[in-house]
């Protein structure tokens, strides 16, 4: 196959009338700022970037010293590129603004420069997840609400993956394609078109250590899933669970899968673990454009009208009869109280 650099791709699909070039030249410079992270992470402890930061983000966690640096490699390549009216990141409370000496553009990116950060110093893959939004017409100084869009009105959505190669797919809304980093030569090149996830899998990714916390008609898919062959599902189930997003989602775009965090007793406050914006709605887009279905076992994640920046929600998403048949169970319990 004749390779196809993800510039030559952005063009194609701009002549295609697929993207056009404000867009296709915001996913370059993102990509780009990808792949200096990936410089960083590929450093690890001889780069100094292993270990915590010693600050705490607006979720009150602790920062590693590679959320900040991924963060700032984000914030400062997309500053001057002219795409943007405002960034938002998953490590910051509020919006981060254009400087005023850039040109502005019309688009509010937002990111997750480093997901799965609790697998960063014992070299497990780790990721970048972005989503673009339009910004609304007229607003020159975008504030949070401006932000608050449903996953339905996305313009493109991607993720990087820094594991053994560095991996990034994208969707803009035709279709979920991958590129992988070509370390010589310094580009990442088209490495799969069109991806599309088997609607039937025999393979779930969730915390099982959770279990005691989750909702019963999280308890019975599950259980049903165990029980294999011998039980009401009449097939047996392997599980997986990495604990980066990014590589539990890249995995179920390779070969299919079920991703769940659903809400439990411990997280109920909070609404869920994942954050809607940075992670639930940019990963939603990506596995419906490849066939797969996302919802937060009751309702459709890219339906839903976000409410708050930093807000989490429930992720079920993957192979979509799977995502079905939890999602039902849910539903079907609701109905029965
Ligand atoms: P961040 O690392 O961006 O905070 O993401 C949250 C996350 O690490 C996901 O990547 C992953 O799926 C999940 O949390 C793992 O949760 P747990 O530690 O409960 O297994």
């Amino acid at each position: 196959m004749k390779s196809i650099s993800l510039i030559q791709f952005l063009i194609e699909e701009r002549r295609a009338g697929h993207v056009n070039a404000e867009l296709s030249l915001l996913i370059e410079v993102v990509a780009r700022a990808c792949k200096r992270i990936a410089v960083a992470t590929n450093k690890g402890a001889l780069g100094g970037v292993l270990g915590e930061a010693g600050t705490g983000n607006i979720q009150g966690e602790a920062q590693k010293k590679l959320d900040v640096i991924s963060n700032e490699i984000l914030l400062e390549a997309n500053a001057w590129g002219g795409q943007l009216a405002a960034c938002a990141s998953e490590e910051m409370e509020d919006p981060q603004p254009i400087p005023d000496m850039y040109p502005k553009g019309h688009h509010l990116l937002l990111f997750d420069p480093l997901d799965g950060s609790s697998n960063i110093d014992v070299n497990i893959s780790v990721g970048t997840i972005f989503s673009i939004l339009r910004c609304p017409d007229g607003v020159t100084e975008p504030k949070a609400e401006h932000f608050l869009q449903p996953g339905t009105t996305q313009l493109a959505a991607g993720y990087v993956v820094y594991g053994p190669a560095t991996v990034l797919v994208l969707t803009f809304g035709h279709g979920t394609h991958e590129f992988t980093l070509d370390r010589e030569v310094g580009s990442f090149i088209l490495s799969r078109r069109d991806i599309r996830i088997p609607e039937e899998t025999a393979e779930f990714a969730i915390n099982m250590s959770n279990q005691r916390h989750w909702e019963a008609p999280m308890q019975r898919y599950i259980g049903e899933l165990l029980a294999g062959k011998d039980g009401p599902r009449g097939k047996d189930f392997n599980m997986r669970w990495v604990a980066s997003m990014v590589a539990d989602v890249h995995r179920i775009i390779t070969r299919g899968g079920v991703f769940f965090y659903p809400l439990d007793a411990k997280i109920k406050s909070k609404g869920g673990k994942l954050r809607l914006m940075y992670e639930a709605n940019p990963m939603s887009f990506i596995i419906e454009q490849a066939g797969g279905a996302a919802t937060t076992g009751r309702e459709r994640i890219m339906a839903l009208q976000p409410t708050g920046l930093h807000q989490r929600v429930p992720v079920f998403l993957g192979s979509k009869k799977e995502v079905e048949v939890a999602t039902h169970y849910h539903v079907e319990a609701d109905a029965a109280v």
